[in-house]
C-alpha cells in the first residue's frame, strides 16, 4: 500500500493538465453549437434554417436527417441523435450549427425558426403512473412469503418517500473534438466514461465501420456517471460536422446548456409496507419502487435493478419483495450517477429503520444492529440469494459507535434539544449512524470484462493502456502502481496513456466502481506474462558470463540466444500468485527496487534496465495484452436470483447536524466514517474518494434541488443550484479505513471505493429527521420529509401550519 499523490496532482494544480478543450485550435477548425427544444413535449411542424445559413461565418447547419442512422441508446436504441418530428424533453437537441466562431454560431442559432405544436407533457412520477407511461416492464425480486409475514407481524407501517434527482456538476461540461482523417476516418477526442460507446454511436450515426472511428479519452474533468452514456451523442455531433464539412469540429457545451440538456440522477418515488416485532426486528418488507426515467430509456432500467438489489442495504429481511418500474416522463433522460440505483434503495430502507425505531421509541442504532446481516443463524443471505461473504457490517457498526462516542453524544443531544424546545435561539441537533453495503460488479454480466496493453521500452520505462478512463478518481495512479509493483519499480516508471479504442476495444464504461478491479486485473495479467519471460531469462543469464550476453555478442553473430518460453495465455487470474496475496514470482526470481535477483542467491542480480536490454537482444517480447473477467457471477435477471456481485464494499458513517430554527439550514457539524476498502492500493486516493463521495452525497440530501418550469430546468447554473462548498464540509471530519485482509476474490485484496461512500450521506439525511423528531408534532408521527431535506423542506416540517397555503393537496 502506498500513499503517493494522484498522478496528475502537480499538473492539475499548476494548470498544465490537458482537457479536451485545451487542445490547440487548428486553422480550419469549426465550432459547433446545438439548438434544443424549449418545450417538454411538442410536435415539430417545421424547421426553417434559410436565414441562419446566410448568417456570416456559418459553414453548415445539420438536422436529424443528416445522420446515416439518427438513433442511439445504451441499453435500448430508442433515442434520436437530433429530434426530427417531435421533441420529448426540454433540452432535446434539434439542430447543429457549424461556424467559424462560437459567437457567430450563437447568432445563427437564434435565426433558426422551429414551429412547434406544444403537447401536454408528463411531468411527474405520479402522472406517469396514472397514465401508465412506462419504460420497459416491471421487475420483481422476491424471497419468502411476504403477504403472510406482513399479516402476522405484530407491528406494521405503510408509507412512501419522494427522492429527487441531482445534477452531476462535473467541472468540465460535455465536450468533443472530431478530426477528419484520410480515407473517411474520424478521430474523436471526447470527455467520456465510455469511449467504446462513443465509437459505436459515432460509427453507427455516420454510417462508418468501427474500424474507421477512433475515440480517445485522455481524462475528464469529472464524470460521476453523467458521462457514461450521454457523452456519446455529443461526440456524434462533432463527428457529423467533421465528416460533412471535412474540417475539425469542436463542441463545448456551456454549463447552462449542459445542465439543461443532460439527464440527472433518477428521481424515485417508493411505497412500502413493513412488518416488525416489538424489538424492532424487521420480518417483512413489501416495496414498490418507481423511478422517473425521463423521455428515453438511457440506463434507467439498470439503475432500477441496482436500487432493487440494494433495498436491503445492511439488513437481513427474511420476507422481502421489491418491485421496480421505470416511468417515462418528459424530462431529460435520467442517467447513471455515483451509486447508480444504490442510494435510492438504501434511502428507503434507512428511512424505514428510522421509522421503526421512532414507532417503538428506540434508538435507531439499536434497530440497525438488531437487523444487521450476521454470519449466524443463516442471516447472511440477501433477497437475491447471494451470501454476504466477508461481512464486516456488525464490526463497522460497533467500532463506529465507540469511535464516534455515539452513546455519550446521544445523551448530550437529547439534553440540548430539551433546552432548545423552550429556547428558540438554540439550534436543533440530530445524530444518526448509517451503514452501507454496496455490491461491486455490473449487474449486467457481460460488462464485467476488461483488457489491457502493457509495453516495456528498452530504457526500462513502461507505457500501459486499458479501457479505463480517468475522471479524477485516480484509476491511472492505481493501475500504474499495480503494474510497477509487479516489476519492483517506482510508479513513476509507468505512464498510463490516453484511453483509445484502437488499443483497447470492446471495453465497458468506467463505471460501477469497478474501473481498477477490472482493468487493473487485466493489466496485472499482462505484466505477469512479461514477468514470466523475464524471470526465465534472468534465471538463465545468471549462469552465463556477462561477456557472453547477447548485447555484447549479437552484433558479431556469435552468441546463442537464450530461448524463453512464451508465457501461456491462460485467463487464470491466479497465474503464479494468489490474487489476494500480492506480487507474483516465477522461477525463484525477485523484482525489487529496480533490481532483479535470485531469491535464494541474492548476490546473483542485475538491474531491471539491464534485464530489459538483454531481453530485447534475445528477441523476447516486451509487450503484452491481456483480458480479464470477474469470476463466479451468476445473477439471473429473469428470476432475480444469484450471485450478482464479486464482493461487497462496506462502511458506516455517523453524522451530527445542527438546524437553524429561523432558516431551516442544516449544518453537518461532525462526521465520522469507517470504510472497509479491503487492502487499499493507495490509501490517500481512497480517503479522497471517501471524503469526496460523502460530501457530494451531502449535497444530494440537503441543498441540491432541481427546479423545473413546465419541464424546463430553471436551476441550470451554480447561482441557482447549490452544491456543497468548503464551508459546508463538517468541521470535525474523521475518516479512517478498516484493516481487512480478507477480500479474496478481488485483485490484491482491494475493494472498490468510487461509489460506496456516497451512500453514507444518508446518515446526514436521517440525522435531520432525528433532530425534527424532538418537535411536538412528531412525538407520535414520524417527520416525513422529501430527499433532499432542503432548508425549505425543513422549515415546512418545523412549521407545517405556515406552509399549508403553499402545499398542494
Ligand atoms: N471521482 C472523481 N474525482 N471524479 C469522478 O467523476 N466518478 C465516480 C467515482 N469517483 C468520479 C469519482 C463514479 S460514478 C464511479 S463509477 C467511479 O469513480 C469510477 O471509477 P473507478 O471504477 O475507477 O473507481
Ligand atoms: C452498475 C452500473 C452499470 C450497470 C449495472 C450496474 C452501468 C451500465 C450498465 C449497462 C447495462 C446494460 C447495457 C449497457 C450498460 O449496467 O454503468 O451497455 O447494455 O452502463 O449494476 O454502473
Ligand atoms: Mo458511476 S455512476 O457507475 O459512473
Amino acid at each position: 500500500m502506498s500513499n503517493l499523490p494522484h498522478d496528475s496532482a502537480h499538473t492539475h494544480v499548476t494548470g498544465r493538465s490537458e482537457f479536451v478543450d485545451d487542445r490547440a485550435k487548428l486553422s480550419n477548425e469549426l465550432f459547433v453549437d446545438v439548438l434544443y427544444s424549449p418545450h417538454a413535449k411538442a410536435k415539430i411542424k417545421k424547421i426553417n434554417i434559410d436565414k441562419a445559413l446566410k448568417s456570416p461565418g456559418v459553414k453548415g447547419i445539420f438536422l436529424g436527417k443528416d445522420f446515416h442512422h439518427n438513433i442511439w441508446g445504451t441499453i435500448f436504441q430508442d433515442q434520436p441523435l437530433l429530434a426530427e418530428t417531435e421533441v420529448n424533453f426540454a433540452g432535446e437537441a434539434i439542430a447543429l450549427i457549424a461556424a467559424t466562431h462560437p459567437d457567430t454560431a450563437a447568432v445563427a442559432k437564434a435565426l433558426i425558426e422551429v414551429t412547434y405544436e406544444v403537447k401536454p407533457a408528463v411531468l411527474s412520477v405520479q402522472d406517469a403512473i396514472s397514465l401508465e407511461s412506462f419504460i420497459a416492464g416491471s421487475r420483481k425480486i422476491e424471497r419468502g412469503e411476504v403477504e403472510k409475514a406482513l399479516a402476522s407481524a405484530p407491528n406494521k407501517l405503510e408509507n412512501s418517500l419522494v427522492i429527487r434527482g441531482a445534477d452531476h456538476f462535473y467541472l468540465e461540461s460535455n465536450v468533443a473534438i472530431a478530426y477528419p482523417k484520410e480515407d473517411g476516418q474520424i478521430e474523436v477526442h471526447s470527455s467520456s466514461q465510455h469511449p467504446t460507446e462513443c465509437q459505436h454511436v459515432v460509427s453507427h450515426g455516420l454510417g462508418l465501420g468501427s474500424k474507421d472511428v477512433t475515440v480517445i479519452v485522455k481524462r475528464m474533468g469529472g464524470g460521476f456517471g453523467g458521462k457514461e452514456s450521454q457523452a456519446a451523442p455529443i461526440a456524434a455531433y462533432a463527428a457529423l460536422v467533421a465528416q460533412k464539412l471535412n474540417a475539425p469540429a469542436r463542441i463545448v457545451l456551456t454549463k447552462d446548456d449542459d445542465m439543461v440538456m443532460t439527464g440527472k440522477r433518477n428521481p424515485f418515488e417508493v411505497f412500502y409496507n413493513v412488518g416488525f416485532d416489538d424489538n424492532g426486528c424487521i420480518t417483512a418488507l413489501d416495496a414498490k419502487l418507481y423511478s422517473d426515467g425521463g423521455a428515453y430509456a438511457d440506463l434507467s432500467t439498470s439503475i432500477m435493478e441496482r436500487a432493487m438489489l440494494h433495498s436491503d442495504n445492511a439488513y437481513y429481511i427474511p420476507h422481502l419483495r421489491v418491485t421496480g418500474q421505470v416511468c417515462r416522463t418528459n424530462y431529460h433522460p435520467h442517467t447513471a450517477f455515483r451509486g447508480f440505483g444504490g442510494p435510492k434503495g438504501v434511502a428507503m430502507i434507512e428511512k424505514i429503520v428510522e421509522e421503526v425505531a421512532h414507532y417503538l421509541g428506540k434508538d435507531p442504532l439499536e434497530i440497525r444492529k438488531l437487523n444487521c446481516y450476521t454470519d449466524e443463524g443463516g442471516r447472511n443471505i440477501t433477497h437475491y440469494d447471494q451470501v454476504v461473504e466477508n461481512n464486516c457490517l456488525p464490526r463497522l457498526l460497533s467500532d463506529l459507535e465507540k469511535e464516534s462516542n455515539y452513546v455519550a453524544r446521544r445523551k448530550e443531544i437529547e439534553a440540548h434539544n430539551i433546552k432548545a424546545l423552550t429556547d428558540r435561539s438554540l439550534p436543533l441537533k440530530g445524530l444518526s449512524l448509517t451503514p452501507v453495503k454496496f455490491g461491486i460488479s455490473f449487474t449486467t454480466r457481460f460488462l464485467n470484462q476488461a483488457n489491457a496493453l502493457v509495453i516495456i521500452h528498452r530504457d526500462g520505462t513502461l507505457q500501459a493502456t486499458t479501457g479505463a478512463t480517468e475522471m479524477g478518481q485516480g484509476v491511472n495512479a492505481r493501475i500504474s502502481e499495480l503494474i510497477a509493483s509487479e516489476l519492483g519499480l517506482k510508479r513513476s516508471a509507468v505512464r498510463m496513456m490516453p484511453t483509445s479504442t484502437d488499443k483497447n476495444a470492446n471495453t465497458s464504461p468506467t463505471a460501477a466502481s469497478s474501473g481498477t478491479d477490472l482493468n487493473g486485473a487485466a493489466a496485472i495479467l499482462a505484466v505477469r506474462r512479461i514477468k514470466m519471460r523475464l524471470s526465465e531469462l534472468a534465471l538463465k543469464l545468471f549462469d552465463i558470463p556477462e561477456s557472453q550476453w547477447a548485447r555484447h555478442t549479437a552484433g558479431l553473430g556469435t552468441q546463442e540466444e537464450v530461448e524463453v518460453k512464451n508465457a501461456h495465455l491462460t485467463n487464470d487470474p491466479n497465474e503464479g500468485a494468489e490474487w489476494n496475496s500480492g506480487i507474483a514470482e516465477y522461477h525463484g526470481i525477485s523484482f525489487k527496487d529496480g533490481q532483479v535477483f535470485s531469491a535464494k542467491h541474492p548476490e546473483k542480480r542485475m538491474t531491471f534496465h539491464s534485464l530489459i536490454v538483454e531481453a530485447y537482444h534475445n528477441r523476447i517480447a516486451l509487450s503484452e495484452y491481456a483480458h480479464y473477467k470477474f469470476p463466479g457471477l451468476s445473477f439471473n435477471k429473469l428470476t432475480g436470483k444469484g450471485t450478482a456481485f464479486l464482493y461487497f464494499t462496506q462502511g458506516a458513517a455517523c453524522s451530527e447536524v445542527s438546524i437553524d430554527r429561523d432558516t431551516g439550514e442544516a449544518k453537518v457539524t461532525r462526521a465520522d466514517i469507517i470504510m472497509d476498502l479491503g487492502r487499499p492500493i493507495n490509501e490517500g486516493l481512497d480517503l479522497g474518494q471517501v471524503t469526496g463521495a460523502f460530501i457530494q452525497g451531502m449535497g444530494w440530501v440537503t441543498t441540491e434541488k432541481l427546479f423545473y418550469k413546465n419541464g424546463f430546468l430553471l436551476s441550470h447554473a451554480p447561482s441557482t443550484y447549490k452544491i456543497p462548498n468548503i464551508q459546508d464540509t463538517p468541521r470535525i471530519f474523521n475518516v479512517r479505513l478498516l484493516n481487512n485482509n480478507e477480500n479474496k476474490p478481488n485483485v490484491r485484496g482491494t475493494k472498490a471505493a468510487g461509489e460506496p461512500p456516497l451512500l453514507l450521506c444518508l446518515s446526514v439525511w436521517t440525522a435531520i429527521h432525528d433532530a425534527m423528531k424532538r418537535l411536538s408534532p412528531y412525538k407520535l408521527k414520524y417527520p416525513h420529509m422529501e430527499l433532499p431535506a432542503t432548508n425549505e423542506e425543513i422549515l415546512k416540517a418545523m412549521h407545517p401550519e405556515l406552509f399549508k397555503k403553499w402545499t398542494k393537496k
